[in-house]
């Protein structure tokens, strides 16, 4: 390549030179399967089991609920792994090139701009060859993308320039009807980047990158293009008015320019993805360029020997995407179907259960007092009739071993009335401190004393059992929680490795 060559020459020569080979992913891989392989045992051996509570209560039906979505989870990941396997099977018809999603609303002139770079590759001698999906199916087709007024492209469609870069031309993801929506989605899964245009009349309409949102994350380079540059003016010749468009101002653009990359970035981080994937915003005209013969001079008075600075510039991050997509596409796999799903589904749940748990900790105070009120209720009435019942002959064993009996059996009906969630053991009850060798008022006094001590005693016992099955069922709880947010981590790790070791 000359020195002096335009930057579309170099772009095309670029393009025609790509080689892809791929990375050797072999280790990496084996690390995320080992990572996989680790989470799926570490998810089997913590599930919340709860020995104190009954299978029926609230708590045990929330801690069932998480290890039933936890036990589904784990066979999801291998059927949604293999529902992948159609869009993979798409993506390596495209393996030897790259792919840049053209994305942008309607009207956003996305089919005028691959038209246009189209010719040019063609003016270079390059082939260029067109085709659109129909059922599931490329199709080749002589027929250039057509560009409208209204609404035009309402399917997928793409050119592939020199053999080796495909542009895909996407309907605006809403406008697709729900039987492309898949297809739509395969291929827009297979893209090694994307090019997000947006027209200069209302530039950078960030929401539209909402829709974009999974492949951002999956760490594709983007590079806006405020398409649509220019501006009609009016101009008196020959003593008649003639409206003719010209190009946006450099000022202009470099404020369009900046204006779009503030707010592309701030969105970015909004939608806590990788800034460092965006790419200065070019602003271009595809039909002056047109409408001005395509000359040199023409191309880059409508910003396009900018804009293929900037397409060289995208083209090395997406092209060493490509080269360990392998792993990324397994990647996106561990963390959209794997991470994500049981961050989503079983954290909030964990948090769901912790507050359940602080409740029912305070339930358990409230009951236990009320326990002890009722128990007192049902067994003080009856003491001095039992007193009387035994006072000829003053068996205070008899008195003692009946009191015990009905303290028991009232605390063993009241906890199950009120602590019917848990698994409790009732203590025995003795006296053994009490003195029968007083006289019936000091002996009175001392048995309501006893009782009172007695029925505090057991209740508090019965309420302590309860407090630590919740403690244990929250403990498991936190480290299931705890393990989760590892895994993250260590998936984070790999994520990072992968992008640092075959960048
Ligand atoms: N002024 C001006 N108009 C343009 C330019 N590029 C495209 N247009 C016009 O914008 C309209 C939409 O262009 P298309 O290329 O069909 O846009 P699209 O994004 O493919 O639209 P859909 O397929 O409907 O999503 C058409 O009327 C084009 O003539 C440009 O550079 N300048
Ligand atoms: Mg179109």
């Amino acid at each position: 390549m000359k020195a002096d060559a335009s930057h579309e020459q170099r772009f095309i020569a670029d393009v025609d030179a790509f080689e892809f080979i791929a990375h050797d992913l072999e280790r990496i891989l084996h690390a995320m399967e080992a990572w996989l392989a680790q989470l799926s045992a570490d998810v089997h051996a913590n599930r919340l089991v709860c020995p104190g509570l009954k299978k029926q209560g609230a708590l045990a039906t929330q801690a069932a609920a998480i290890n039933d979505v936890l036990e589904q989870s784990v066979l999801a990941w291998a059927r949604q792994w293999h529902g992948l396997q159609p869009a993979q099977a798409l993506a390596d018809t495209f393996d030897d090139k790259v792919l840049l999603l053209v994305f942008g609303k309607f009207n956003a002139g996305k089919s005028s701009f691959c038209n246009l770079i189209a010719d040019r590759f063609a003016a270079h001698g390059k082939a260029v060859e067109y085709f659109y999906l129909d059922d599931g199916h490329i199709v080749e087709t002589p027929e250039r993308f057509r560009e409208g007024v209204t609404e035009t492209t309402a399917r997928m469609q793409g050119v592939r320039l020199a053999g080796k870069l495909v542009l895909v031309d996407t309907p605006g993801l809403h406008s697709v009807t729900p039987e492309n929506a898949e297809l739509t989605q395969r291929f827009t899964d297979s893209a090694d980047g994307v090019l997000w245009l947006t027209s200069s009349t209302s530039p950078g309409q960030v929401q539209e990158l909402d829709e974009l949102g999974r492949e951002l994350h999956r760490n594709k380079p983007l590079l806006p293009v405020v398409t649509r540059s220019d501006v009609y003016e009016e101009d008196e010749i020959d003593g008649e008015i003639r409206k003719f468009l010209r190009n946006k101002t450099a000022e202009n653009r470099a404020d369009q320019e900046a204006d779009v990359a503030t707010r592309a970035k701030e969105k970015l981080v909004a939608m806590g993805v990788n800034t460092g994937l965006l790419e200065a915003p070019v602003s271009v005209s595809a039909h002056l360029a047109r409408e001005q013969q395509q000359t040199q001079a023409a191309m880059a008075d409508a910003g396009f020997e900018r804009l293929y600075a900037a397409l060289i510039a995208v083209i090395e991050p997406t092209l060493a995407y490509k080269r360990r997509k392998q792993a990324e596409v397994f990647l996106h796999h561990l963390e959209e179907n794997v991470m994500d799903a049981l961050c989503r589904d079983v954290l909030t749940s964990i948090e769901a259960l912790r507050s359940s748990a602080q409740e029912a900790l305070a339930v358990i105070e409230r009951q236990q007092e009320q326990i002890a009120n009722a128990v007192w209720r049902h067994v003080a009435p009856a003491l001095p009739a039992l007193l009387d019942a035994h006072s000829s002959t003053r068996d205070m064993k008899a008195v003692l071993d009946s009191l015990s009996q009905s303290i028991v059996e009232s605390v063993s009906r009241e906890v199950a009335r009120h602590f019917g969630d848990y698994i409790v053991s009732c203590a025995e009850v003795r006296f053994e401190d009490v003195n029968g060798d007083m006289d019936y008022p000091r002996l009175h006094a001392e048995l309501v004393k006893a009782i009172r001590d007695r029925i505090v005693s057991l209740t508090a016992r019965a309420a302590e059992q309860c407090r630590a099955s919740i403690k244990e069922l929250t403990e498991r709880a936190a480290h299931l929680h705890a393990l989760l947010r590892t895994s993250e981590t260590d998936l984070a790790g790999l994520s990072d490795r992968l992008r640092s070791e075959f960048d």
